[in-house]
């Protein structure tokens, strides 16, 4: 069991080398909760809620409390604006989008969020959030200035500069079903810099890539859009956290 969120997921990660974080849709409380169950079964450390265009937050509130209900790991709310922070859950990823070309992203909505994440005591998790490439719902929602795939000298910039702003978490996000993954050669250069928990997520549809992002030093893989369409996902969320763990 645990108390705390980020200390849980270093002895995870201590354990396990490379961890996986299920993004769990709202749209259905009883599915939700029940693709929780199945992933937390196959060797999920906690599980992500929310997403740039969760708005919902009557919504939102029952999915996080019928996912409560069903498993004992984390459940870790992921918002995408102010609409994405709800009373249940255990920690968020209090996020600041920082290529963002909005100031709402980068620090007017944490603000308005902030009051409400202290009353339901969620735990924050500081984290640089940072848009790779563009065309996705990510990037379009967060009025972000997409980093090139191919310009990891900029991703570095950026993830030295959430270190020294203090945030222990980095998730370099390609975006929800984006075409192209974050390659395993930007990883590695921004993990030989940032010093906290990285987080990759977007695009990551094989065991094979995630096994190459693992290894290049991801801390946590992202996997939503497989959890969401494909029918086989339990075998290939099986094979994912396989191949990235130690
Ligand atoms: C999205 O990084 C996550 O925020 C997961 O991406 O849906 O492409 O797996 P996918």
């Amino acid at each position: 069991m645990w108390d705390n969120v980020e200390d849980y997921i270093h002895k995870e990660i201590k354990k396990h080398g490379t961890l996986c974080f299920p993004l769990v849709d709202t749209e259905n409380s009883s599915e939700a909760a029940c693709i929780a169950k199945k992933a937390e079964k196959i060797g999920a450390s906690a599980i992500l809620v929310g997403g740039s265009s969760t708005v919902d937050q009557l919504e939102l509130m029952e999915v996080v409390s019928s996912i409560k209900s069903q498993v004992s790991i984390p459940v870790i709310l992921f918002p995408g604006n102010v609409t994405g922070v709800s009373p249940k859950a255990d920690a968020i990823l209090f996020s600041s989008l920082l290529n963002s070309e909005s100031p709402y992203f980068i620090t007017e909505a944490q603000a308005l969020g902030a009051l409400a994440v202290k009353k339901h005591k969620i735990e924050p998790l500081p984290t640089g959030y940072l848009i790779i490439g563009e065309g996705t719902t990510a990037w379009f929602i967060g009025h972000a200035r997409g980093i090139p795939f191919n310009k990891s000298g900029i991703a570095i910039m950026y993830s030295l500069a959430a270190q020294y702003l203090g945030m222990r978490f980095l998730y370099l996000e390609a975006g929800s079903g984006a075409n192209q993954n974050i390659s395993p050669q930007m990883v590695a250069s921004v993990r030989k810099h940032y010093e906290g928990i990285l987080i990759i997520g977007g695009g990551i549809r094989t065991p094979e890539t995630a096994k190459e992002i693992a290894k290049a030093g991801a801390d946590i893989i992202v996997i939503g859009t497989i959890i969401e369409k494909d029918k086989n996902w339990e075998s290939i969320f099986s094979s994912i956290i396989t191949s990235i763990r130690r």
